[in-house]
């Protein structure tokens, strides 16, 4: 199937799925995730799908996701148990591969990972993770900063919306996913300890 096809599909999807706000944002996280593969020279189209998808899993509550992930061997910890948010990202990878036939491994890795970051994240994994900080209908105190270090450092910029996650979940006093730890230190450690 066409790209452009592809992509109307999924734009039809998320307005019938998820509420007005969250379409602006999906479709502001696909333009956004265009302008960075345009910049770091990474494959538009993939960004561009990665990014519509990214929130696709969204609203599945009431849809057991801890089974559906479960019985694709995704070994669901206990803090995803408990706030399956955490999982929509996952989700919305079964989404793309059963509804919308995507099976590139860096797309359904792009959308899976888009929540938590993990070990070994690939350019395009990185750009939709900073995608959905950045996309203009996004406006909170520290998302300027991120904008601006964007374009700049995408590794340094991927630290600061895992500083500024990591600050939002400490504030809430909930649990901190250990796959966003993982993913600082390693950026951290493979910059020679800080990003500063
Ligand atoms: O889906 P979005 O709102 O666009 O953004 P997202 O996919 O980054 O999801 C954000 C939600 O995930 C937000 O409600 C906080 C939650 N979250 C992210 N990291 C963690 C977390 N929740 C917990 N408990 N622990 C985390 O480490
Ligand atoms: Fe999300
Ligand atoms: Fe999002």
């Amino acid at each position: 199937m066409d790209k452009t096809i592809k992509v109307v599909d999924i734009e039809a999807f998320i307005r019938k799925n998820l509420n007005p706000e969250r379409y602006r944002h999906s479709v502001g996280v696909m333009e956004t995730a265009e302008k960075l593969a345009k910049h770091y020279g990474e494959d538009v189209e993939k960004a561009a799908l990665a990014g519509i998808l990214h929130d696709c899993g969204k609203n599945c509550a009431g849809k057991d996701p801890v089974n559906r992930l479960l019985a694709i061997g995704y070994p669901v910890s206990e803090m995803e148990r408990l706030d399956p948010e955490l999982l929509h990202g996952h989700i919305g990878a079964l989404i793309a591969s059963e509804i919308f036939d995507i099976q590139d491994e860096g797309i359904l890795s792009a959308v899976s990972w888009h929540t938590t970051g993990k070990l070994g994240m690939s350019p395009l994994d990185k750009i939709i993770y900073i995608a959905d900080y950045i996309e203009p209908n996004r406006d909170f105190e520290w998302v300027h900063p991120i904008r601006s270090a964007a374009y700049e450092d995408m590794d340094k910029c991927l630290v600061m919306c895992a500083d500024c996650t990591l600050t939002f979940v400490m504030k809430k006093g909930k649990p901190i996913h250990p796959a966003t730890v993982a993913m600082r230190n390693e950026i951290l450690l493979q910059a020679g300890g800080t990003k500063r």
